[in-house]
């Protein structure tokens, strides 16, 4: 079985800097990072992501607080309305590129659209709102993505979730990988996307080189 390629030779270190392809690129990715308002997408991408992100976020309005969920998230004064992108090189000539996308259902047809093209899906769950976990896992379900589940390690989660409770809680098929995950830090949150990718080769080891 091929494996996934590591994080230890030409991959980011958070450090925007490296515009350009390198020579070695060979497999162009196109990964989604995605879930609920406030759960850490724009925290991840910035983390890892070799070129000067792109965001688009606009003001928190008092029309959007009352359908983004501000629970645990109150310090946040942005609210995602687009996607944000990234780029990260991986060890093996692997280049994730990396779209950060809403995973409310209200933003369905842009998802739908940011989708297209796409391998495999991030999808970021916060343990302290799991049901807002659940538009997103319904959309990565209905689009056929394969996807690994990275819990947000944010300090007040409760810490008596089992893994197996988690997996109950979010419906996962046992093969779904899970990980836990600190998007502000760039190891953690490589990992988290090298665990996505060894997923996809798992699933389909033929067409990995
Ligand atoms: N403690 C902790 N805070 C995080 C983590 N990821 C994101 N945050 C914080 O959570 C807030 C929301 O993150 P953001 O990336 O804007 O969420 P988005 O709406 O999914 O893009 C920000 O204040 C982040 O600093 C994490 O893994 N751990
Ligand atoms: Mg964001």
């Amino acid at each position: 079985m091929a494996s996934a390629p590591s994080s230890t030779a030409s991959s980011a270190t958070g450090t925007p800097g490296r515009v350009h392809l390198p020579d070695t690129a060979r497999d162009l990715v196109k990964i989604l990072v995605t879930g609920p308002f406030g759960v850490g997408k724009t925290t991840l991408i910035d983390s890892v992501s070799e070129i000067v992100p792109l965001h688009t976020e606009e003001q928190l309005t008092e029309a959007s607080a009352q359908v983004d969920d501000l629970e645990g998230v109150r310090d946040k004064s942005t609210t995602t309305v687009a996607i944000d992108f990234g780029r990260i090189s991986l060890a093996g000539g692997v280049v994730l590129y990396l779209f950060g996308t809403p995973g409310q259902e209200r933003f369905r047809s842009l998802w739908d659209d940011i989708a297209y093209g796409a391998l495999g899906a991030l999808v970021l769950v916060d343990s302290r709102r799991i049901d807002a976990s659940f538009d997103v896992l319904g959309l990565v379900e209905e689009s056929g993505l394969p996807y690994t589940v990275a819990f947000n390690a944010f300090p007040d989660a409760p810490s008596h979730h089992t893994e197996e409770r988690l997996r109950a809680a979010l419906d996962l098929e046992p093969d779904t990988p899970m990980v836990t995950c600190d998007a502000r830090d760039a190891n953690s949150s490589i990992d988290a996307l090298l665990t996505l990718v060894q997923h996809l080769i798992d699933r389909h080891p033929s067409e990995s080189r």
